[in-house]
Parts: structure tokens; C-alpha cells; sequence
């Protein structure tokens, strides 16, 4: 079998579609015009791209955006006074502090600075308590795109063995979290392998949708996977430059060899990465609109 490939590319492009129309209504009907503020720490590559990403993606939806690029050496009390100026600041509805954050700075302390209502990562304890109780207001972008991957390309998660391969806050969990909820789009039996998990492989073969977030390169093997499997890759590498000097990209999965075995496979670029940028988008409208009742 040769996998059906899931463009979360072409299922991001939909969504924004989508999302325009509900911007060019919110400034119609209520003159508000959604803002999404941005801080990045330090110059690490891939923060680099992804971040200039999001600010293009804002620009081209009609999002307004504020960009913050701050040296490496940035105290932690500077970035907590940016992140009150934004908390405090109307004309920002979501607030995104891209991680990870230089090691003198602790990660925790700055994510619960941030305003839950302006939290359009969804990182905050109480947009992560709403999210397990099944009641969100922002879901984590990169776990409800590969969500949305699923619903938008018709595989249906309910009673099915999902297995989810690495357990970070900013994936493994919170992934996991949304596909147990009894909810539309969820209602999945998952387990989480990790680094401490004693067969890997054991649990990966019997799973009917396997999410690949363990960062590690080329982790999941063909070997791991079940016939017919759906697969979705989260990881992004960077494996070195093509021919024409880009970056050369690849996943968490040996997509070449897996996908001869998966019934269907998001690919990496264009996969899993486009959909955290349209789900921040779509957290940003959401907190706009939020603002209006
Ligand atoms: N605060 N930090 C915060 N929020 C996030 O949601 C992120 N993440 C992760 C890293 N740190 C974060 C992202 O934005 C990962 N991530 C992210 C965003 C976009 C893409 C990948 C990861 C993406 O657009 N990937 C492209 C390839 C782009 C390239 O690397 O050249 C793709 O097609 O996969």
C-alpha cells in the first residue's frame, strides 16, 4: 500500500480561508481588527523561520501583529514587563512568547504571566486544566492541528488505538489530552510511549493512528508501524541544505519506507508544521471575538 498523503499545507489553507471571512466580519460588524503580539528570545534558526512565519501569515489574513526580537541576553525581569505592557494592552488579543526560551530564563514563570485570555498558545495551567477537563478556550496550536488534520481529512478517531510517541507539554501531552476528551473528533483509546517506555515498538504496532512527536529524527521506523496505519508526523529537523542552499527538512518518521506501510502520512515540510501557524490564527480570532460579549 502506498499512503494517501495529508497536506496539512492544502487542510491550512481551507481553514484560512475561512478565518478571513470571520476577520472581515469581526472589523465590519464591530470595528475590531484581531492582535496577535510576538516575542522572540535569542537568534536560534528555527525560532527564526517559524516566527516570521506566523507574523506573514497575521499580515496576509488582515491580523494585525507586533513583532519583538530580543537578544539573547535578555533578563527575565525585561521579558515579564513586555509580556504586562501586552497583558495590559487592548489592541493585543493574543500573546506568544516563542519557545524554547534561553536557559536563564525559567520557561514556567513567563508562561503564567501571560493574561489565560490573551494565552493563544494555550500554555497557561488554566487553559491546560480547561483543556482536560474538555472545556477550552485556547487549545495548544501544533495538538489541535494534528486534530484538525484528522477531522478535515474524514478518519475517525472514536474507539480507535491512538498511540502518541513522546510526551512534551507542547505536544505528547496535550495531543493525547484532546484525543481522550468525549468529544467530536476524539473519544480515541491513547497511550503515550516515551524515553522511559519499556517496548516502543510493541505499543507503536498496534496502534491505528500513530502520532510522532519524540524529536528524534527518522524515530519511527517502518517496522514500528501497522498496516494500514494513519501516521502523523510532528517532528521538524533540519538535515543539512539542498542543492539550491534551502534548508533540507525531515520528520520524526522514516517517511520514504513508512509510507509503503501507513494508509495515510502527513509529510514534513507541509504537514503538521503549516497547521500550528493557522491554529494560532485561529486562537487569535477567537480571542478577539471572545472580547466582544
Ligand atoms: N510558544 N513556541 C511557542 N508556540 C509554538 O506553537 C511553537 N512551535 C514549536 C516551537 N516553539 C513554539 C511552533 O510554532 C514548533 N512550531 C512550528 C511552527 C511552524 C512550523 C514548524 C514548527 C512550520 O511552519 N514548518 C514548516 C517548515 C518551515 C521550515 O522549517 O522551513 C513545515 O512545512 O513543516
Amino acid at each position: 500500500m502506498t499512503a494517501k498523503i495529508l497536506s496539512g499545507k492544502d487542510i491550512a489553507k481551507d481553514i484560512r480561508k475561512e478565518l478571513k471571512v470571520e476577520i472581515e466580519e469581526l472589523k465590519e460588524k464591530h470595528g475590531i481588527v484581531p492582535g496577535l503580539a510576538v516575542a522572540l528570545v535569542g537568534e536560534d534558526p528555527a525560532s527564526q523561520v517559524y516566527v516570521g512565519a506566523k507574523v506573514k501569515t497575521c499580515a496576509r489574513l488582515g491580523v494585525n501583529s507586533i513583532e519583538k526580537r530580543l537578544p539573547e541576553d535578555t533578563s527575565e525581569a525585561d521579558l515579564l514587563a513586555l509580556i504586562d505592557e501586552w497583558n495590559k494592552d487592548d489592541q493585543v488579543h493574543g500573546i506568544l512568547v516563542q519557545l524554547p526560551l534561553p536557559k536563564h530564563i525559567d520557561e514556567q514563570k513567563i508562561l503564567v504571566s501571560i493574561r489565560p485570555d490573551k494565552d493563544v498558545d494555550g500554555f497557561h495551567p488554566t487553559n491546560v486544566g480547561k483543556m482536560l477537563i474538555g472545556k477550552p478556550d485556547f487549545l495548544p496550536c501544533t495538538p489541535h492541528g494534528c486534530q484538525q488534520i484528522l477531522m478535515r481529512s474524514g478518519i475517525e478517531t472514536e474507539g480507535k488505538e491512538v498511540v502518541v510517541v513522546g510526551r512534551s507539554n507542547i505536544v505528547g501531552k496535550p495531543v493525547a489530552a484532546i484525543l481522550v476528551q468525549k468529544a467530536k473528533g476524539a473519544n480515541a483509546t491513547v497511550t503515550i510511549c516515551h524515553t522511559r517506555t519499556k517496548d516502543i515498538k510493541e505499543h507503536t504496532l498496534r496502534a491505528e493512528i500513530l502520532i510522532a512527536a519524540a524529536g528524534v529524527p527518522k524515530f519511527i521506523t517502518a517496522d514500528m508501524v501497522k498496516e494500514g496505519a494513519v501516521v502523523i508526523d510532528v517532528g521538524v529537523h533540519r538535515i543539512g541544505k539542498t542543492e539550491s542552499g534551502k534548508d533540507k527538512l525531515c520528520g520524526d518518521v522514516d517517511f520514504e519506507a513508512v509510507k509503503e506501510k501507513a494508509s495515510a502520512i502527513t509529510p514534513v515540510p507541509g504537514g503538521v508544521g503549516p497547521m500550528t501557524i493557522t491554529m494560532l490564527m485561529m486562537n487569535t480570532v477567537r480571542s478577539a471575538k471572545l472580547r466582544i460579549k
